[in-house]
């Protein structure tokens, strides 16, 4: 049997993994690839990897001789089960040091039992998000590595080598402990169910409060991509609107059942967000709206029972007018949404204790992912110029931003629900952001209310507290007279 060759190793030979090995190979690395279904190994060969820097092996024990120590293996199978098969598979091939990354979308916290179970083998593992479906794993791909930081120096090589670049800049560099790497790709999945959402209010605007067709909504989509809103799906919209059936000539995208399906890491991310105590409204909105659009038999026979009451469904006004304020409103409730995220990864270092680097997550996010944008580039420069910053609308630019938005989008929230058309995320966008700069919110009564009717207790303004409620100090008032004095025990919800 030859000596170990290969730099690299890579189970699992379905879309992803095929394209990362080829990646790989094209960036100089010379790749061993295994799968379950070793016939897949031999067909791979053969075909996509003739000719290339990528070596078969036919069984774990094979996969392992052939690489060099410390040996650098990637799953790249399906999330659960399978993962943690095939480690126990491999364990007894490995030695001290070796590095398992899986690569798969696993979630964050099955990540963090997995880095300290291997710990105590000895073995490093790393749990990567990847980003970009099959074209990102073949010509770079947004990637998140966490999990022991002790493999960083050993695989960063590969990792930033065949990872997206941006501006020259790999989007890949290391998250944090654990889970850190799994759940800052949640969270990016998260906010790439809010994007969309958001485009499709933006889309269902244009069709029935303006009456455009998709023709004229492309028009406005290419307009959009050159501007403040230059991304990845803006760009695929564009694409969507001009696309024809070819049978009639129509818009395809007239035709499709107006039923969205998911694969579950936006819900991962609004349940962990709850879990957090974070209010992470426009994730948790996009998840639902998914989940409304779901229920098309029931929506069908309410649009026969429910009617629209109200002044007018036909848009009256300035065109053009409502089409600037519009993206302005879109602009703006993305910015609410990446708040949003970044505040929820910043509550889950705080609470799991990693070592979050913030600037290098939005690096990471702006090549080679679904919500690669332009204005990824603005939230790196802003955490970039102050890794501390608080929240993203302190930062200088996001606050002139958010600023100059607002009357477009206070105009679009309005008219829209005026006019009937649902925004659930745009909306919820503009509430939270609303809340947010409110000092005083009526949490008070709130409070009073949990007081009066469970004793739950509550705490005097600073300001407001004198001798008989003073400050600082779990109060129960006896608000009817009846009743007794005991206080509920206090719990945070
Ligand atoms: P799939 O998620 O379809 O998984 C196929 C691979 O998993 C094959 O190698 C298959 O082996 C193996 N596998 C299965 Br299925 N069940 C197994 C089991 N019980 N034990 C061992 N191996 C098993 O492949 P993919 O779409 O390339 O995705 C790979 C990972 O990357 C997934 O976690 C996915 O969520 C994630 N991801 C996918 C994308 C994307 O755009 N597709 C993007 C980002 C991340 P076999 O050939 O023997 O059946």
């Amino acid at each position: 049997m030859s000596g170990p060759v290969g730099d690299f190793g890579l189970i699992g030979l379905a879309v992803m993994g095929q394209n990362l090995i080829l990646n790989a190979a094209d960036n100089g690395f010379t790749v061993v690839a295994f799968n379950r279904t070793v016939s897949k190994v031999d067909h791979f060969l053969e075909n996509e990897a003739k000719g290339k820097s990528i070596v078969g092996a036919h069984s774990i024990e094979e996969f392992c001789s052939k690489l060099k120590s410390p040996r650098r293996i990637m799953l790249l199978v399906m999330a659960g089960k399978p993962v943690d098969d095939f480690i126990e598979t491999l364990l007894p091939h490995l030695e001290k040091g070796d590095i398992i990354i899986d690569g798969g979308n696993s979630h964050f916290p099955d990540t963090t039992r997995r880095t300290k179970y291997l710990d105590t083998k000895g073995i490093r593992f790393v749990g990567s998000g990847v980003s970009g479906g099959e074209e990102g794993a073949r010509y770079g791909p947004s990637l998140m590595p966490g999990g022991n930081e002790e493999a960083w120096p050993f695989i960063k090589d590969v990792f930033q080598s065949i990872a997206a670049k941006s501006d020259g800049e790999p989007c890949c560099e290391w998250v944090g402990d654990e889970g850190a790497g799994h759940y800052v790709k949640m969270v990016h999945n998260g906010i790439e169910y809010g994007d969309m959402q958001l485009i499709c209010e933006a889309y269902d605007i244009m069709k029935r409060a303006l009456g455009m067709s998709n023709k004229e909504i492309g028009d406005v989509f290419t307009t959009w991509n050159k501007g403040v809103l230059d991304s990845f799906l803006i760009e695929i919209t564009r694409d969507i609107m001009y696309f024809n059936d070819e049978t009639d000539g129509q818009p395809l995208l007239e035709k499709i059942l107006d039923s969205a399906g998911q694969k579950g890491t936006g819900k991962w991310t609004a349940i962990n967000a709850l879990d957090l105590g974070m209010p992470v409204t426009l994730i948790a909105e996009s998840v639902l709206a998914r989940c409304l659009s779901s229920i098309k038999g029931e929506r069908t026979r309410a649009s026969e029972k429910l009617q629209f009451v109200g002044r007018s469904t036909k848009f009256e006004g300035n065109k053009e007018q409502f089409l600037a304020d519009l993206e302005q409103a879109l602009y703006a409730s993305k910015i609410i949404s990446y708040a949003q995220g970044f505040m929820l990864m910043q509550e889950a270092a705080k609470e799991y204790k990693w070592k979050l680097n913030k600037p290098s997550i939005a690096l990471m996010w702006r090549g080679g992912c679904i919500i690669r944008s332009v204005f990824l580039k603005d939230i790196t420069d802003a955490y970039r110029t102050n890794p501390d910053l608080e929240n993203l609308l302190f930062s200088d630019f996001f606050n002139k931003a958010i600023h100059t938005a607002q009357p477009g989008w206070r105009d679009v929230v309005s008219k829209t629900a005026l006019l009937g058309i649902p925004t659930p995320c745009f909306s919820t966008a503009l509430s939270w952001f609303d809340g947010y700069r409110t000092k005083d919110l009526p949490a008070n009564l709130l409070q009073a209310q949990r007081d009066y009717f469970g004793a739950h207790t509550f705490k005097m303004k600073p300001e407001a507290a004198n001798e008989k409620y003073p400050a600082d100090t779990n109060i129960h008032v006896n608000w009817t007279g009846r009743g007794g004095n005991v206080s509920a025990s206090t719990y945070q919800a």
